[in-house]
């Protein structure tokens, strides 16, 4: 039998990125200013990523689509010291929601070793089915919904009527929601925020059990790291907007027709996953400000072991602010 010393878990130490971020972009619900608060998030996250012991190259960095301010890709973080790690970060999941005040906005980051991340370019959308690990093994994205609503249900041993998939609510999606209804299943449209959603199909007190439908790629890639290090699974396409980014697509070897697998999208178990609640969700807290503090809570995710965490944390405004060149 081959034992091993435990070895480092940097996910004990990406929470505290991920707190960071969500202590500096909580200020910003329901506040209407999403440049503000992903400002704020980014800036935070980029300083508490230089303490991470490690030589990290962040790969998915969210931000192109939107136009917000990012952490960009090839940007280098972490302390400059071994291992070398692919870096995933959505600052901010949910800026909308964050800054109308609705739930399920969470700060995000993911760990990979070097190369072991998908990069999919420019390619902004990704056709999504996301389960965990009770159904792990039995989805096909190939597949029609009827099928995968069957072999979920199967799994779970219940019916297709007891399923609840998420969806986000979008035009785009509108077939896809009418197809689901004629087969039973209960649907629950969220306006936006599917990493939040991929990692609930994995975390049975949430009710969730399938995530469908089309979502940025980055956040499928960071999905997938969490989900890979929880025991689920995702499989993802990417999806063109239009002829011309099909084409260009093409010209750069991207297969849009291609199923991006597990093993495609992140090609490790050696996986580290950190998430930060900012506004209230079924999946975590959001944070609270007291006279004297503020409290976050956080998943925290190895995938080398799957153990999950949930870190409760009490902060010290005042003392982090004689610290920190951070404002929280
Ligand atoms: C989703 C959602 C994100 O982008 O991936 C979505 O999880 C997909 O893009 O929170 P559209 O909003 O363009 O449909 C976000 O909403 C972030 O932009």
């Amino acid at each position: 039998m081959l034992v091993n010393l435990p070895t480092r878990n940097l996910a004990l130490e990406l929470v505290r990125v991920t707190e960071a971020a969500a202590l500096a972009a909580g200020r910003f619900m329901g506040r209407g200013d999403k440049q503000a608060a992903d400002r704020a998030a980014v800036e935070a996250m980029r300083l508490v990523l230089r303490s991470v012991e490690m030589d990290g190259v962040i790969v998915i960095g969210e931000g192109e689509k939107d136009n917000a301010p990012m952490l960009y890709n090839g940007e280098r973080v972490g302390n400059g010291s071994p291992p070398e790690l692919d870096v995933a970060v959505d600052p901010i999941d949910g800026t909308r929601p964050l800054v109308f005040g609705r739930a399920n906005s969470i700060s995000a980051v993911a760990l990979a070793p070097r190369g072991a991340m998908y990069n999919p370019g420019p390619f902004v959308y990704m056709n999504k089915i996301a389960v965990g690990p009770e159904a792990k093994g039995r989805i096909n994205i190939e597949k029609p919904i009827a099928d995968n609503l069957k072999a979920i249900a199967k799994a779970k041993n219940k019916a297709v009527e007891d399923l609840t998939v998420v969806i986000l609510d979008r035009p785009r999606h509108e077939q896809m929601i009418a197809e689901i209804r004629r087969l039973g299943a209960r649907i629950r449209l969220i306006p936006d925020g599917d990493v939040a959603a991929a990692l609930m199909t994995a975390m049975p007190d949430t009710g969730v059990d399938v995530l469908l439908g089309i979502g940025g790629t980055p956040e499928g890639v960071i999905a997938a790291c969490a989900l890979r290090a929880m025991g689920g699974e995702i499989q993802g396409k990417l999806y063109a907007r239009n002829e011309e980014e099909l084409q260009r697509g093409r010209e750069m070897g991207y297969d849009f027709d291609k199923v991006l697998v597990m093993d495609d999208l992140v090609s490790s178990e050696d996986v580290f996953f950190a998430a930060t609640g900012i506004t209230d969700g079924e999946l975590l807290q959001g944070v609270r400000y007291y006279g004297d503090g503020a409290t976050t809570d956080s998943l925290v995710v190895r995938g080398l072991t799957g153990t999950i965490r949930r870190i409760w944390a009490r902060h010290q405004i005042e003392k982090l602010n004689l610290l920190s060149p951070i404002k929280y």
